[in-house]
């Protein structure tokens, strides 16, 4: 214990780390309060409050996280505050231990030749009432353009949707009253309307769009052509808006190009608006994509734009965060510049209805908050964090007091400043997406961890930290170090999460296999059989711990081989898997849960299968031989 309070207390260290990574900006004007932050920097943060937060062994959280995967393509889940990982969703990746991307029922999902890689950035719990309510996670694959639903029941994705006529998914966001009925998703790179190579040179013709989806069907309910590129993007507390940053506003092609202007902007979307139109049949549509697409560019609009509302932000801005519990401001990270700029939602009703000319009068103020504003998050009481990447700190400010400031008064609004290790990106506080928001806990989502962990190779693990926010001041309490690379994260309450703990046997998941049986005239829990189609054979056998229904099958080589399996057992925790050797056949058959896969039997011979969960005491005993005869 002591070993490590001196491990983490050593302060000289992330000072040295912390001036380094200033001296990279420095010429950057910054304004009061700074100063004081890195005063307060120095302060031994990282409490023996330890104890307090500290979850033992056999106690459940307080919090569900969920957490992105980055890169590597899935989704995990956090418990909170111990930091423990529940579990690994794949969604876009292939998993060798569940068979997600083997499994006929997850390459329904998928899509047969989608690719089995993806970049997940930000996961969106579903609401009601702008409240979680346990139902759906969304997540974007900004590397190949699409959106997830993971049903939070089963925690398996049961739709995955391509976007048209846009690269990269970025921004994620959802309706949150009444509830969750539109998924918002922002093309973030610009490209010619349609892919059409004849702008292939001129990039005064690439565009891009925000993309609707029904949250109930995944079926894409519009697309809105914007000027710029899009970033993040959050919805307001009513059904009415959706906000996107936009870093390129000069859509320029290169890294200076990109960095221009001094202001780029927040695009507001008027989404009762677009609908309209849309109703009226005042839209078109792109390339061969059906999906109906409004204009929402300056210059489509002689008058006042009536789609979107572009409000000029410094500089290169990023996070958008709608501020609960109420949901009446929004506040957009600067990124380069070293502000947050606060727009005011009822505003921005007024500059639709005409009442107010000037998009920056929506703006009710822009706090210096600090060097590399990423993402802000809010607590229950008035206050706004905001993730410094150069300064790595989170900077606690009030926003009430911010826009007394930008009104003029000689007002403080930095509260307090916390050192983070190192780089932080994503920022977000318990529940503070929802009206629930309860000022408790904070992810600090860390892009470097350095020295943080015990080093394993030129690969470093992320370093995902806790911070207690229910005081006056932040007190870390935990490191976690987390594996590439979670973009961002939110906590929802244990009790606003109630998965299965089983499958049940009508579960949609894996209806069309059950469909597939009901045709080969199998009950699947009954029967251990294999029926013949030409060179089509299908397999069924049910598992109940320790024994397969079927402990040989035999088929002839060149047959293709669909084994389906269900799982009997009715006891939570008693799954099974079935692996093919030599034919990179895995996947998991949970209480209640029928999965198949399909292979080619290429190879004449004995061929083993057993069961890759261990479930019982003759676990290793559970196997059985496919014997392929020669062709
Ligand atoms: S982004 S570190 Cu993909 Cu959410 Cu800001
Ligand atoms: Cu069944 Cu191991």
């Amino acid at each position: 214990m002591s070993d490590k309070n001196d491990h983490i207390k050593d302060l000289g260290r992330r000072h040295f780390l912390r001036n380094s990574a200033i001296t990279g900006v420095a010429g950057a004007s910054l304004a009061g309060g700074f100063g004081a932050g890195a005063m307060m920097g120095s302060r031994p943060a990282e409490a023996a409050a330890n104890n307090e937060h500290h979850v033992g062994p056999g106690e459940l959280d307080e919090y569900y996280g969920f957490w992105s995967g980055g890169h590597s393509g899935e989704v995990r889940i956090l418990g909170i505050p111990s930091m423990r990982e529940l579990l690994r969703i794949p969604v876009f990746n292939v998993d060798s231990a569940t068979g997600w991307g083997i499994t006929n029922e997850s390459k329904r999902v998928l899509g047969e030749n989608a690719p089995r890689n993806g970049d997940t950035h930000h996961p969106k719990v579903s609401y009601t009432d702008a409240r979680y309510d346990g139902r759906y996670c969304f997540i974007n694959d900004k590397l190949n353009t699409r959106v997830a639903r993971i049903r939070l029941d089963i925690m398996r994705a049961d739709k995955i949707v391509t976007i048209p006529n846009v690269q990269s998914i970025h921004g994620l966001t959802l309706q949150r009253v009444p509830r969750t009925e539109r998924v918002y998703a922002a093309g973030e790179m610009i490209i010619p309307l349609g892919n059409n190579v004849q702008h292939m040179d001129d990039p005064s013709e690439y565009w891009t769009m925000m993309t609707c989806l029904d949250a109930d069907t995944m079926e894409i309910k519009w697309q809105a052509i914007v000027d710029g590129n899009l970033d993040n993007c959050d919805t307001d507390y009513s059904e009415k808006y959706v906000a996107a940053s936009c870093y390129n506003s000069s859509r320029g092609m290169t890294l200076p190009e990109m960095m221009g202007p001094e202001r780029d902007w927040t695009v507001i979307f008027n989404v009762p608006a677009i609908e309209q139109a849309i109703a009226n049949g005042e839209s078109t549509t792109v390339g061969d994509s059906a999906v109906p697409v409004v204009d929402a560019r300056e210059q489509a609009h002689s008058g006042r734009n009536p789609f979107a509302l572009y409000v000029p932000t410094p500089r290169s801005p990023h996070g958008v965060n709608t501020m609960p519990p109420e949901g009446k401001y929004c506040v957009v990270s600067g990124k380069l510049s070293p502000t947050c700029t606060v727009i005011e939602w009822s505003r921005v009703d007024a500059w639709f209805d005409g009442s107010l000319d000037d998009p920056r009068d929506t703006v009710v103020a822009e706090p210096e908050v600090g060097l590399g504003p990423l993402h802000t998050t809010f607590d229950n009481r008035g206050n706004a964090y905001t993730s410094l990447f150069l300064d790595s700190q989170v900077v606690k400010w009030n926003v009430e007091d911010a826009i007394r400031a930008y009104n003029g008064d000689e007002v403080n609004y930095i509260r307090d400043r916390i050192d983070v290790h190192y780089n932080i990106g994503h920022i977000k506080a318990s529940l503070a997406c929802s009206r629930d928001v309860d000022g408790k806990y904070l992810a600090a989502l860390s892009k470097f961890s350095k020295d943080r962990f015990l080093p394993v190779g030129p690969m470093h693990a992320e370093n995902d930290q806790l911070i207690d926010i229910s005081g006056q001041q932040m007190t870390l309490i935990h490191d976690g170090p987390t594996y590439a690379e979670p973009h961002d994260a939110l906590m929802i309450r244990a009790d606003q999460l109630n998965p299965s703990q089983t499958y049940t046997r009508d579960d949609p998941y894996f209806a069309e296999t059950v469909a597939m049986a009901r045709a080969d005239g199998v009950d699947l829990e009954t029967a251990n059989t294999v029926i013949r189609d030409g060179n089509k054979v299908r397999v069924y056998m049910t598992s109940v711990a320790p024994n397969f229904g079927l402990t040989e099958f035999r088929v002839k080589q060149g047959d293709e081989v669909t084994v389906v399996v269900t799982n009997l057992d009715n006891i939570a925790d008693v799954s099974h898997g079935f692996a093919m050797v030599n034919h990179g056949i895995n996947f998991e058959i949970h209480p209640q849960q029928t999965s198949s896969a399909t292979f080619i039997a290429d190879r004449p011979g004995v061929h083993w299968y057993y069961c890759s969960w261990f479930c019982h005491a003759l676990h290793m005993e559970m196997s059985g031989r496919m014997l392929v005869e020669p062709a």
